[in-house]
């Protein structure tokens, strides 16, 4: 069925924190896609190993970018992205838009967390909680070339703190992973899944070819792969100038603050010192 837009996106989109456009990428861009993101996987296989699940941003290496640009430039895309958020959120600009691939050996996952207060070293988390409810910042999309099934989040966690059960399951910082040393893939496969359902509230979030999901990754939220699934995700900011001088100067501070020995502060710090 042909995409059509409607109010449920945008309720989607505020209260679960993930809204996806079904089918909005026509089958023809899709094959232009995939065949751009073909040479994405060897070159980052290449270039980072046969582990690696990501190449960010496109724009530096030597694909054909013209896909990329049509992705852009998609009218139902713009128009749908600019009914939830508004006329001046990006996407698929040179500097981030990136792709999320499988692994080439063995399962792999990210640890639970919300971007940037869990997986950025040295972020000062005033500044994240100051600002984790603008809609200007936050924003991101995965947009599934081939089925994919490897993204999870906690539905509605970008309204509220952590849960007491949330607090219970990650009580330290940093947020460990599984751990996965010594493992057999099918063993590696299946901690990586029982670590994804492990977070209270944990769900799929179901992507099919030509999908493209729009969440808030203030989430919580995963990525869990295994080598025998091909993934090809577009994934990008859905950006604003607001959410660049945040990033900007964000960076170069949580930067000295790692240089001046800080890592990961907790949210959650009763819980620590129980
Ligand atoms: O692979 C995914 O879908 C999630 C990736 C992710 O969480 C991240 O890039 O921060
Ligand atoms: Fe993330």
């Amino acid at each position: 069925m042909r995409f059509r837009f409607s109010d449920r996106h945008i309720d989607e989109y505020y209260t679960r924190g993930a809204t996806i456009f079904r089918g909005i990428v026509p089958p023809a861009l899709l094959d232009d896609l995939r065949r751009a993101a073909d040479q994405a996987r060897e070159i980052a296989r290449q270039k980072f190993g046969p582990q690696t699940q990501r190449l960010q941003p496109l724009s530096q290496y030597e694909i054909n970018q013209k896909p990329f640009e049509d992705f852009g430039n998609l009218p139902e895309l713009r128009d749908a992205l600019s009914r939830v958020l508004s006329p001046q959120h990006t996407y698929a600009t040179t500097e981030m838009l990136g792709v999320l691939l499988e692994p080439a050996e063995l399962p792999y996952c990210t640890m639970w967390h919300r971007d940037w207060r869990d997986n950025i070293s040295g972020l000062e988390l005033a500044q994240w909680d100051a600002v984790v409810h603008d809609i200007n910042l936050f924003n991101q999309l995965n947009c599934a070339l081939y089925e994919d099934s490897s993204t999870w989040i906690v539905s509605g966690s970008h309204l509220r703190r952590d849960l007491p059960g949330e607090v219970a399951r990650f009580p330290h910082r940093p947020i460990p992973g599984p751990d996965l040393e010594h493992k057999s893939p099918a063993e590696r496969e299946r901690l990586c899944l029982e670590y994804c359902q492990s977070l209270p509230g944990a769900e799929h979030l179901w992507l099919d070819a030509g999908d493209f999901a729009l969440y808030r990754n203030s989430l919580w939220h995963i990525g869990n792969y295994v080598p025998y699934k091909k993934r090809a995700t577009l994934h990008d900011a859905v950006d604003t100038p607001q959410f660049k001088a945040w990033r900007d100067k964000v960076i170069p501070e949580a930067a000295r603050r790692r240089e001046a020995g800080l890592d990961f502060e907790n949210p959650n710090p009763r819980q620590e010192a129980a």
